[in-house]
């Protein structure tokens, strides 16, 4: 398979995982669409790379990190050059936000890592690169902790995240996803990861979030979302809802008889009522607050 047609093929077969990765490897996957070019004219390459933009983002529906960065990197681009400096000017473009994504990672690291306390017990779901991000940096800031996680089911990306951390020599208890009471009933703090932030300020995350916000709520376990804020969906503020992406029911279960309805959907939204800050490369906000950061630091997402 080419370059470009299996990152597609991996980004659907969830090969490619985690919004964060999704953004990347979409972004870095326009190099082959120009290696494979053979566009005379600066016109031709970008209807080029225009259609596998389309190609991309059909993907994975879920992912307005990927849609903002693939926009960013395209709309920089002008018809004008000659294919020589287009070229060069796409991979400016994609540098420059391969340089966003890995300069937030390290302000989200350093400010998620101030609430990881001494003795604290995380919980987290799902694998999320920024939630072990954090996980990480408190680990090498020499503190002590534990963390609870659950498999999360069909997928089992939660088993990602618990062989990272304890390859890391953080202590990890492993639950079944319908034992998040209890591995949540003892937790000082709950962390995920996002794949979407809209206008509102709530957050859709992996299926589960929702409920598991809803059980730290009632013990008073503070829920925090760890995110790029390339992550936000600015079609929501035309009240445009970000799609939940439902998958194949053969992940749930193979071969199910055929009369029985199966439901898997991938995320699920999360009010921002519920939910006590929003930890980005911008620092730690209520949700509103973040929001308004966003439209002031990338007025170009709007
Ligand atoms: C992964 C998931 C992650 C977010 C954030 O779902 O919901 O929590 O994508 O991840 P899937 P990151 O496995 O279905 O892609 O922090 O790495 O961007």
């Amino acid at each position: 398979m080419r370059g470009f047609e299996k990152v597609v093929a991996d980004l659907k077969s969830l090969k490619i995982q985690g919004a964060q990765a999704v953004a990347k490897e979409a972004v870095k996957s326009l190099y082959h669409v120009v290696t494979a070019s053979k566009a005379i004219y600066p016109r031709e390459l970008l209807r080029e790379l225009h259609a596998a933009m389309n190609t991309l983002v059909k993907t994975r529906p879920t992912e307005p990190c990927m849609r903002n960065a693939l926009q960013y990197i395209l709309s920089g681009l002008s018809p004008h050059d000659d294919i020589v400096l287009l070229t060069k000017s796409l991979d400016e473009h994609i540098r420059s936000v391969l340089e966003h994504f890995s300069s937030a990672e390290q302000n989200i690291k350093t400010y998620g890592a101030r609430k990881v306390r001494e003795s604290y017990t995380v919980f987290t779901h799902c694998h999320s690169s920024s939630v072990i991000g954090i996980l990480l940096e408190a680990k090498k800031q020499g503190k002590s902790f534990e963390v609870h996680n659950t498999e999360t089911r069909p997928l089992f990306q939660g088993r990602i995240t618990a062989k990272e951390l304890s390859g890391s020599g953080i202590k990890v208890s492993h639950y079944i996803d319908s034992a998040a009471r209890l591995a949540l009933k003892k937790a000082d703090i709950c962390l995920f990861g996002a794949d979407a932030v809209q206008s509102d300020g709530s957050v859709i995350n992996k299926i589960g979030t929702e409920l598991f916000v809803d059980i730290a709520n009632t013990y008073e376990v503070p829920v925090y979302f760890c995110t790029d804020s390339w992550k936000f969906d600015p079609k929501s503020i035309y009240g445009i809802d970000e799609p939940i992406e439902n998958r194949n029911r053969d992940e749930v279960w193979k071969s199910a008889p055929k009369r029985i309805t199966i439901h898997n959907p991938a995320f699920e939204l999360v009010e921002p009522t519920k939910i006590s800050g929003i930890i980005s490369e911008h620092g730690i906000y209520r949700p509103g607050v973040f929001v308004e950061e966003v439209k002031r630091k990338y007025p170009w997402l709007f």
